[in-house]
């Protein structure tokens, strides 16, 4: 059967938090596969090439920011529409919006930076997990 592919991170406030382990749990008990796991603190070019779609908004400066402050943990993870899946795995942008068992339903907090510091990230098409795994990991593409 169809086995997607979605790039998922787990942010600087989830790093710093030590939620990466929690994040994985989630991902790994729904069934989806981990592909490539990898830590590292993202060059502020290549932050700007995966938040495109962002560019000239207002939260775009203080989003690379803030990503490039600390380490991130890149995932490819694999399985039946693990894009929409983890989507939902992750909650709504906005985690005091977010519902009660989704990741940033449980575990955002609610002070200010919050919808910036919402703990992961979740490709939300295949056009754009396939772009992302692209610059996160070049040595994976098709
Ligand atoms: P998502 O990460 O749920 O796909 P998005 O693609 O719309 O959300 O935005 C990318 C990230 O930018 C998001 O995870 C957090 C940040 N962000 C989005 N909207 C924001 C806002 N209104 N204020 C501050 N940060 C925001
Ligand atoms: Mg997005």
């Amino acid at each position: 059967f169809e086995q997607e592919r979605t790039l998922i991170l787990v942010k600087p406030d989830g790093v710093e938090r030590g939620l990466t382990g929690e994040v994985v749990r989630r991902i790994e008990a729904k069934g989806y596969r981990l592909v490539a796991v990898e830590m590292r603190t993202a060059p502020r070019d290549l932050l700007e090439l995966h938040y495109a779609e962002h560019a000239g908004k207002s939260f775009f400066e203080p989003l690379v920011e803030f990503m490039a402050s600390g380490p991130v943990v890149a995932i490819v993870a694999q399985g039946d529409r693990v894009i929409e899946g983890f989507r939902s795995l992750a909650g709504a942008t906005d985690p005091t919006k977010a519902a009660p068992g989704t990741i940033r339903g449980d575990l955002g907090r609610a002070w200010p930076t919050a919808v910036t510091q919402n703990i992961v990230h979740g490709s939300d098409s295949p056009e754009s997990a396939e772009r992302e795994i692209g610059i996160w990991f070049p040595l994976l593409g098709e």
